[in-house]
């Protein structure tokens, strides 16, 4: 999954104001009539819930709106160059890379057609028409066009899910995000299966939510062991989470606070974020004898548990409505991370504008 890029863009230089003279038959002094150069074209990111991943900027890491035209003569003024509009999905955040020290987050792009202005096209220059005085009838000067800005930027997606599923390996999260929804992630028998996050819908008949099913996560995952953990990141904006524990697993309270501890060296705040246990698999004959002795050792204060069999389907529906019911009672949160660290600048949107052109 592409989640990460740096893209440049570069909005349209302005066009030069000209310098020219009227020169008409019988007009012994014509006065001047350059016109002036158009403004450069803008680059805008735009909100577009059709994307879902970064993937168009694999090969495609350049933008530049179009330069505006130089004037001309007969006080022509020069076109305007286009704005480029460059499409990005839900969730993406948007940093300006400086050359040293962090880079600054300057938009977090969540809404359906929410437009940032990331480079401003260069003004026109003014022809030589603006120039005339009284004293100086023929003026020789006109402005030059200035540069459109240009800058890196970094995009970094962060899917929108409401609930995320957690859990140690081969947990059974995939076949639990196919058992309630219409997601199809693989599912098999060894660990790491799932190698980048999938998302799925469920409804529950008077709601729904997005579920997030991530890959699993191991002792040592912060240090990059399994998977590593740098797919957390779609679950930090998430509003509760589902922590899956393989019941048939040998120590399955222990397979749960190495997860957790991984959590938490990950993102100190995901700690608080509001969640439940469920024990997978009692379908199966041994798992299911345990489920007493799970019951009393899973006692995390406010911490509800959950026996379900993603299998067969048994506790599934209970496990959801309780995962919808900590959905709608909480708002979206993030980490506070980032808004602590950065300041989040979020420019208006701009009805007037279309967002069409992807690309120059
Ligand atoms: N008996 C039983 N097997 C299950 C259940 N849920 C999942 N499994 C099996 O457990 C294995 C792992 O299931 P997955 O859904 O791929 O597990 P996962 O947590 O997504 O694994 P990774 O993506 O590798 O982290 C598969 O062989 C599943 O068929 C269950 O409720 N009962
Ligand atoms: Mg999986």
């Amino acid at each position: 999954m592409i989640d990460r890029v740096e893209i440049y863009v570069k909005a349209g230089d302005g066009g030069n104001g000209v310098v020219s003279f009227r020169r008409e038959k019988f007009v012994p002094f014509g006065g001047p009539d350059g016109g002036d150069g158009g403004n450069g074209g803008s680059v805008y990111l735009v909100g577009d819930e059709s994307e879902s991943t970064l993937l168009s900027f694999r090969y495609r890491k350049q933008f530049h709106a179009e330069k505006g035209v130089h004037g001309k003569g007969k006080n022509m003024h020069g076109k305007r160059g286009e704005d480029l509009f460059i499409k990005v999905p839900l969730g993406t955040q948007v940093r300006l890379k400086a050359e040293n020290g962090p880079s600054i987050l300057i938009a977090d792009i969540v809404e359906q057609g929410q437009q940032v202005l990331v480079a401003k096209g260069g003004k026109g220059g003014r022809g030589n028409t603006h120039f005339a005085t009284s004293t100086n009838q023929a003026p020789r000067t006109a402005e030059k066009g200035k540069p459109g800005e240009e800058k890196r930027l970094l995009l970094d997606l962060k899917l929108i899910a409401d609930v995320g599923i957690i859990g140690s390996p081969n947990a059974g999260k995939s076949t639990l995000l196919s058992a309630v929804s219409k997601a199809r992630p693989k599912i098999a028998d060894y660990p790491f299966t799932t190698l980048e996050p999938v998302l799925g819908v469920v409804g529950i008949g008077y709601g729904s939510f997005v579920l997030a099913d991530i890959p699993g996560i191991i002792e040592g995952a912060h240090e990059g062991r399994g998977l590593g953990l740098d797919f957390l990141r779609h679950i930090e904006r998430t509003k509760a989470l589902i922590h899956l524990v393989d019941g048939s697993s040998e120590d399955p309270v222990s397979d749960y606070r190495k997860v957790e501890a991984e959590l938490v060296s990950y993102e100190a705040a995901l700690k608080e974020r509001p969640r439940i246990i469920a024990v997978n698999k009692i379908d199966l004959p041994h798992v299911r004898d345990r489920m007493p002795e799970l019951e009393r050792k899973f006692t995390e204060p406010g911490v509800p548990v959950h026996f379900i069999s993603a299998a067969t389907g048994e506790g599934v529906r209970e496990l959801m409505s309780k995962a919808w019911d900590l959905v709608s009672k909480v708002p979206r949160l993030s980490t506070g991370k980032e808004e602590a660290e950065f300041k989040v600048f979020r420019p208006r949107p701009l009805s007037s504008k279309k967002a069409g052109k992807q690309g120059e």
